[in-house]
């Protein structure tokens, strides 16, 4: 009978259950909520029973009640506790089964901020949804830069914290292909409600391919020119989810525009937003706000990006201001870098661009990135 009942969570009053620990949760809670309302209907049930039948009656006289009957306190006592008893084991084993993660899990790392989510792999590829093999158990180690998160998978029946200076951790298996919702479940500021994606469960096959392509893009990546690299790392940090590059006023400022133009500050200040700014700027937002925007709103970068990855990001930036070099500038001169023949272009133009290619890197360095990059051994 109560497996059946379980079998209701399926689809039906929750979510599928795509997870092994889905069957035990749902069973559990139909079981506390099955019990509580055959306790509510057998309470109120001889509740106007004993009304009806103990009504007061013209010429009808009160028996006095007995007061003390030892068989049914005991009644009373014994078949709850046994049930109480029963829900905590259930409920108990269900909490260690969870913290109890498998020594073969696969490991990701979480990253949540206000209010985007990402995703990081073993070997360096990360993503914005949570792609993850079928039958396979995942550990994930999930942190926040900011404030406190949820991560809340509601077909998997897992949810897991996620605080500021600390990494909570949490398991799950998935038993389905398909594509799941994935929340934030704590309130975290005004788009809350947006932090939210996807996890997409696949076979072990495709996994793999979908582990290859994004490898593959990730070695990609590093043969590009400078901006490009720094609109992939816009592009992965989610900055898009506060900032537009086209103009449009979002969260946080827009970044059309900014480079070589005069900022006002919220504090009665105008800063030149030249390269020290964009870098102050990331590193630390909460030092200074552009008037008016909400203050401390965006997560401090110190720490969190490497001097090469911050100056592509600040090339990036560049790039997108009229007053500063073009995408075909950087990109002619890291051309140059390489010792690529290049077409002669305007003088002046390849003058303006100088930066990049003091960023470049050298081969060897290349190599030990690509190794960097190598997948594990899938065991
Ligand atoms: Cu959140």
């Amino acid at each position: 009978m109560l497996p059946l009942l379980a079998q209701l969570g399926d689809g039906f009053w929750m979510p599928p259950q795509a997870s092994t620990k889905a069957e035990s949760v749902d069973w559990l809670f139909f079981f506390l909520y099955w019990s509580s309302v055959a306790a509510f209907t057998l309470i109120m049930a001889t509740m106007v029973l004993f009304l009806i039948r103990y009504r007061h009656r013209p010429g009808h006289k009160a028996r006095r009640s007995p007061s003390h009957s030892t068989s049914l306190e005991l009644t009373w006592s014994i078949i709850p506790t046994i049930i109480f008893l029963m829900m905590f084991w259930w409920g108990f084993e269900g909490f260690i089964e969870m913290h109890t993660t498998p020594d073969d899990a696969y490991p990701i790392t979480v990253h949540s901020r206000m209010w985007d989510w990402r995703f990081e792999y073993p070997n360096g590829v990360t993503s914005d949804t949570l792609v993850v093999p079928i039958n396979r158990p995942i550990h994930l180690s999930l942190k926040s830069d900011d404030v406190i998160h949820s991560l809340y998978i509601p077909a998997f029946r897992v949810k897991q914290d996620l605080v500021p200076g600390r990494i909570n951790e949490m398991w799950f298996q998935a038993t389905r292909v398909d594509d799941f919702d994935l929340y934030c479940a704590e309130y975290c500021g005004v788009s809350h409600s947006e932090m939210i994606t996807k996890v997409l469960v696949r076979g072990e096959a495709d996994f793999q391919r979908w582990m290859e392509e994004q490898l593959e893009d990730l070695r990609a990546a590093e043969d590009r020119p400078p901006h490009l690299r720094g609109k992939r790392i816009f592009d992965q940090l989610g900055c898009a989810a506060c900032h537009s590059v086209d103009g449009t006023r979002d969260i946080g400022p827009t970044l059309k525009d900014v480079y070589g133009y005069e900022r006002p500050m919220a504090d009665g200040r105008t800063l030149m937003a030249d390269q020290q700014y964009l870098r102050d700027q990331i590193l630390n937002p909460r030092a200074q706000t552009v008037a008016n925007f909400q203050a401390g709103l965006m997560a401090p970068y110190q720490g969190r990006l490497d001097e090469r990855e911050l100056s592509h990001l600040i090339t990036y930036i560049r790039t997108l201001s009229d007053r500063g070099p073009s995408a075909e500038q950087i990109e002619r001169a890291w051309r140059i870098e390489r010792g690529e023949e290049v077409e002669d272009d305007d003088e002046d133009e390849a003058a303006d661009t100088d930066e990049p290619a003091a960023d470049e890197q050298d081969p060897a360095e290349d190599e030990a990135d690509a190794q960097q990059h190598t997948p594990p051994n899938p065991s």
